[in-house]
């Protein structure tokens, strides 16, 4: 197999708001594998607008949450200098590769995706035709950097299994040519998925079985990186949980979603294991353990929440950010699409 020079690529939604499981998942991770890959962080606008306008919010509303979505990159610890910050829209090469995956990945498996049945509900003739290409777009963005690792959290694994099945039916379907080409065996990697954070499936507030998401309605689900240290107490006070009190060991919380949800998030936010977390409040109530929770949150996230209203204080700066990373992703872009031209035909070889 063709050997690929190792990068990262990831993105997030601009829709709604970042909230911790996007933190937990994706963000703390995409900051530690800046010290050993090269990486791609990507605002992916093109995928939040295959949902309906008023759930994106418009064309002012998605504006704001493009620039809102790369503070809390930067504010994270993203170096946009070392790294790339980008949003999407503006490498036109994503949407290019995204056609060619519409004809390389099949209507079963897209049929198979089961985001795109939680999204389109039940009103599956009215969901947007890109809501369901979604994927292929997903696997343009990651190809398009022909990236080997992709840091995400547990709700994003089926679409990085999609990514590999798309690349290896490339490499297969075009083998012949990828090799007159000079590219070897194999023209695109079969990427990894990284899911590994310190929380890969950080629940709701409101109901344990349910992924904490920015478009559930009930704001007091999640844990908004913009929420202030009042709110995160409320939110956290409210959280749903049980009549019994925590248990001593991590065997106690089978069974007992909003409970394992709350350790697993105090485990990850202070670096700690959720056995260890237990050792300290097992056997006490959840009320206590609450305040404790409440206080280790606003002590995180304040200094993200600080730093990202001081960035969204100057659009202009992030704009830079945003256009710099693009110029610099296209660089990348550009050379794999042009090559996919040559290997699927459609332009005369070396024109
Ligand atoms: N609850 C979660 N726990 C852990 N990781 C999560 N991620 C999302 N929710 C959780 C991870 O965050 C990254 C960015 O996600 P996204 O915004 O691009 O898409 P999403 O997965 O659709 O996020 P949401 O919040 O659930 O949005 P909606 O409500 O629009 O669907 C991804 O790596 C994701 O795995």
């Amino acid at each position: 197999m063709a050997e690929f020079e190792p990068r990262v690529f990831s993105g997030v939604q601009p829709t709604g708001n970042l909230h911790l499981g996007n933190y937990l998942g994706a963000l703390v991770r995409f900051v530690e594998l800046q010290d050993r890959f090269s990486c791609i962080y990507c605002v992916v606008d093109l995928h939040a607008i295959t949902q309906a306008v008023n759930i994106w919010g418009g064309p002012s509303e998605l504006t704001r949450a493009i620039r809102e979505v790369t503070a809390a990159f930067l504010a994270s610890g993203i170096d946009p200098q070392k790294h790339i910050v980008f949003n999407q829209s503006q490498v036109a090469e994503h949407a290019e590769l995204a056609w060619v995956f519409n004809c390389v990945a099949r209507m079963g498996w897209l049929n198979r995706m089961t985001q795109f049945k939680e999204k389109a509900g039940k009103n599956r003739e009215n969901a947007s035709v890109g809501l369901f290409a979604y994927p292929n777009l997903m696997a343009a963005d990651i190809l398009a950097y022909r990236a080997t690792h992709v840091p995400v959290g547990e709700d994003q694994k089926q679409h990085l299994e999609l990514t590999r099945d798309i690349a290896q039916k490339f490499n297969i379907d075009f083998a012949e040519s990828i090799a007159e080409n000079g590219h070897g065996d194999a023209f695109f990697p079969l990427t990894e998925p990284l899911i590994t954070g310190p929380a890969t499936r950080v629940m709701s507030l409101r109901d344990g079985t349910k992924k904490m998401s920015k478009s559930d309605p009930s704001d007091y689900s999640r844990i908004n990186l913009t929420d202030d240290a009042d709110m995160i107490a409320q939110k956290i006070r409210k959280a749903r949980t049980d009549p019994e009190p925590l248990p001593g060991e991590v065997d106690g919380l089978e069974h007992r979603a909003e409970a394992a949800n709350l350790v697993g998030i105090f485990a990850a936010l202070d670096g700690r294991t959720p056995a260890d977390v237990l050792g300290e409040y097992g056997g006490g109530q959840f009320s206590t353990f609450k305040v404790a929770l409440a206080e280790l949150a606003t002590t995180k996230l304040a200094p993200i929440n600080d730093e990202m209203r001081r960035l969204l204080a100057d659009p202009g700066h992030i704009d830079k950010v945003l256009n710099d990373g693009a110029q610099r992703a296209r660089a990348i872009a550009a050379p794999v699409m042009a090559a996919v031209k040559d290997i699927v035909g459609l332009r005369p070889h070396g024109g």
